[in-house]
């Protein structure tokens, strides 16, 4: 354990090194991610719904395009039903780009943070997470090789529970006399 955590302690110099957007500076949801950008850990009392997600051997998620509500706190059910470890990694597209760099460097790295969870063949775990923006979250396997194969995904974040938008349609267009 602890020389796991001088790892992670090492391997979060080195991303902040390595030139990573360290937004607020702080380190709560692993490597320099911006909690801002793609939302925070979720509580599992506030758990609107659960998405199941299958990793496999193909270096593929399943499914790998999701969309959620901002505001929303999602149970991603992750499960691994490949013959090799796989790992579910939220963040934005350039943090996930560097951390894969990374990844290639310190292939032995193991990690283990809210946004993420790392998986042996058939086990299946959890991640919480809550949107609080609209935009896009994408999520990637980080192990050696796998996102340069393909095994990444990406998250809708739409307009929460707002309405009104429909008035816009039948509105000032018409404008007859
Ligand atoms: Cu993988």
């Amino acid at each position: 354990m602890i020389s796991k955590s001088i790892l992670n302690l090492i391997f979060c110099s080195l991303v902040s090194m390595a030139g990573v957007a360290l937004a607020s500076g702080t380190h709560s949801t692993g490597h320099g991610l911006d909690s801002k950008t793609i939302g925070k850990p979720g509580e599992a009392s506030q758990v609107n719904r659960t998405v199941d997600i299958e990793m496999n051997d193909s270096m593929r998620f399943i499914p790998d395009k999701l969309t959620v509500k901002q505001g929303e706190t999602i149970r991603f059910q992750v499960k691994n039903i490949g013959q090799k470890k796989h790992e579910f990694v939220l963040g934005t597209q350039e943090e996930l780009e560097e951390h894969n760099k990374l990844m290639q460097k310190f292939p032995g790295m193991e990690h283990d943070d809210a946004n993420m969870i790392n998986l042996a063949p058939g086990q299946t775990g959890e991640v919480i997470w809550y949107f609080s923006k609209t935009g896009k979250v994408n999520f990637a396997c980080l192990l050696p090789g796998h996102y340069d194969a393909g095994m990444k995904g990406e998250i809708r974040v739409s307009a929460g529970t707002k309405r009104g938008q429909a008035s816009k349609v039948d509105g000032s267009t018409g404008h007859n006399h």
